[in-house]
């Protein structure tokens, strides 16, 4: 069995998650339903960043420990993944002592590797805030957080041989560009590359919420390479002697051996240069193969701005989904935005994706299918004898042809396109039924064999789209499939198989996506952000 390996960023658990991060881990979760439904071995893997500075200053302003800040904060995280029902294989936490033994060891290994030497730290210092800046950061000369005058200072810190690197990580993109995908990313970090790599400064003594240096005391690991290493290190890798308290007893390398290298990181733009520079400098220098892509996505934007926690113009994904289901959400998430590129967010736009693809067109061809299967054949029709007629045989191909584009899509991370291929198939559906008019049909006792092989056709497309749908909406899935009565769980290859049901016992259920009163949702909408 193939095996394919996918990862979200680890979010930083500083406060609640927002729809921006569900944007990402969404993506990931529908591809890592895809490869499942296609035969994969997947691991999918997320987490929390939980150490640093900010995460330490949050936990002293609520007058907490960091570990009793970030504790409740990833319990929520915990929770909204399972509302969502994101389907990861793994949920690593930079707290863990599997991760923190094992970020220690790394850290030796580019050691002993000859890439980290200790050096003179120097910067504009804020000590208040107890932050160094650089000269670019400063606004007006302050500090750009409290806006108090800064001093120059110094300090002993370990530095990381990034600049030997330049080279190395120019090579790769030459060699591979699928390396870092989009091309527009792959170009902007070619450029930061040759406008000179400095070393990196990898240690921090102004603070002690970190995993501690394991060569000196005093100093923590910068949680960059902390964080990156969640990538390996949620693999079991590298080994432990004695083995790792609270870790199976004997994980050993299996799960490294099966999964690593990672078929894709998949991280927002701004930590692209992370992932692409820093990170694989770490992995050459600790002599760990690289992961095969960086895919890079665009920002969720609200009123032109970021969605951020640290700007307060949050969308809770919870109460959207409380509202709408999982499905809707992640339908629009999907849908609605082109991979790579920012996306503007509002209320309006989501509800008439909800609305229009979802109710209207989707909804309306299972309740209208079932609805007449019902009335007509009391729920249950037989697979037509006779050859099919040539509206019939239109639809069927173009049905059996989807699956394929989706495919095609897919390996670009093009979900907005994979879901407009299939959704060519619910029109076409809805179009036939305009078409072929059953009602018509109905009042004619000679066209009842006629009536029924319209009906099965229907049946067949809709069995097809609640297969392709799978990776992305698997609640409708199960409910279209419940109501057109197929058993078991869907399976990539039928889609691609026309005629596949001999016959087909109906039950109508409550609608998939009930039809929203617009100016209502959006009445309600804007009153959460009151
Ligand atoms: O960067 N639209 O964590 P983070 C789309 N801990 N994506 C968004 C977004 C928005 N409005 N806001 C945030 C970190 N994101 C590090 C990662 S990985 C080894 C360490 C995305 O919680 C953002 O682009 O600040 C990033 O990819 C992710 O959420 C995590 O952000």
């Amino acid at each position: 069995m193939k095996s394919y390996y996918i990862t979200t960023p680890i979010y930083y658990p500083s406060s609640n998650l927002h729809i921006g991060h569900t944007y990402c881990t969404v993506m990931a979760d529908a591809m890592a339903r895809f490869k499942r439904l296609a035969g994969f071995d997947v691991m999918f893997l997320t987490g929390t960043d939980e150490h640093g500075q900010k995460i330490q200053r949050l936990a002293e302003a609520a007058g907490v420990t960091p570990q009793a800040y970030v504790d409740g904060i990833v319990a929520n995280i915990i929770k909204l993944w399972g509302t969502m029902e994101i389907s990861y294989d793994d949920f690593i936490r930079t707290t863990e002592p599997r991760h923190q033994l094992r970020v220690q060891e790394i850290f030796k290994r580019i050691y002993e590797a000859g890439d980290i030497y200790k050096g003179t730290y120097e910067g504009w210092y804020c000590t208040p805030c107890e932050s160094y800046w650089t000269d670019k950061q400063l606004v007006d000369g302050n500090c750009p957080d409290c806006g108090r005058p800064v001093e120059r200072m110094q300090e002993e810190a370990y530095f990381f041989r990034l600049s030997e690197y330049a080279d190395k990580l120019l090579a790769l993109y030459e060699d591979d560009p699928g390396f870092l995908e989009p091309e527009s990313r792959r170009n902007e970090m070619t450029a930061f590359i040759k406008s000179g790599l400095e070393d990196l400064n990898i240690s921090r003594s102004s603070f002690d919420w970190g995993i501690p240096v394991p060569l000196e005391e005093g100093q923590v690991i910068y949680v960059w390479l902390d964080a990156l290493s969640n990538y390996i290190t949620a693999l079991g890798y590298p080994v432990i002697e004695g083995g790792v308290p609270g870790d199976t007893p004997d994980a050993g390398l299996a799960k490294y051996e099966k999964y690593w290298p990672a078929d894709v990181h998949l991280v927002g733009k701004e930590i692209v240069r992370f992932h692409s520079v820093i990170w694989p400098a770490l992995l050459m220098s600790a002599g760990i193969p690289l992961p095969k892509q960086v895919r890079g996505h665009g920002w969720l934007l609200l009123d032109g701005g970021k969605i951020s926690k640290s700007k307060g113009n949050v969308v809770d994904p919870v109460l959207l989904i409380e509202r709408y289901g999982v499905d809707a959400l992640k339908y629009f998430l999907l849908r609605e935005y082109t991979f790579g590129q920012d996306g503007l967010y509002t209320n309006e736009t989501m509800i008439n994706r909800i609305n229009g693809d979802l109710a209207n067109d989707l909804g309306n061809l299972l309740s209208r299918t079932c609805g007449m299967t019902e009335k007509y054949f009391g729920g249950h029709v037989t697979k037509p004898a006779q050859g099919e007629e040539k509206l019939d045989a239109c639809l069927a191909e173009l049905a059996v042809q989807v699956a394929a584009k989706v495919e095609t899509h897919m390996e670009t991370f093009g979900f907005n396109h994979a879901l407009a291929e299939i959704w060519t198939l619910v029109s076409a559906s809805n179009k036939y039924i305009d078409e072929t008019q059953p009602w018509a049909l109905a009042k004619d006792e000679a066209r009842r064999a006629r009536l029924e092989a319209v009906l099965y056709t229907l049946l067949e497309s809709l069995r097809i789209i609640s297969v392709l749908i799978c990776p992305f909406m698997h609640h409708s899935t199960e409910e279209m499939r419940r109501q057109i009565g197929v058993s078991g769980e869907a399976d990539w290859a039928d889609a691609s198989v026309w005629g596949k049901e001999s016959v087909y016992d109906t039950s109508k259920g409550a609608s998939l996506f009930p039809r929203l009163d617009v100016a209502a949702e959006l009445a309600y909408l804007e009153s959460l952000g009151e």
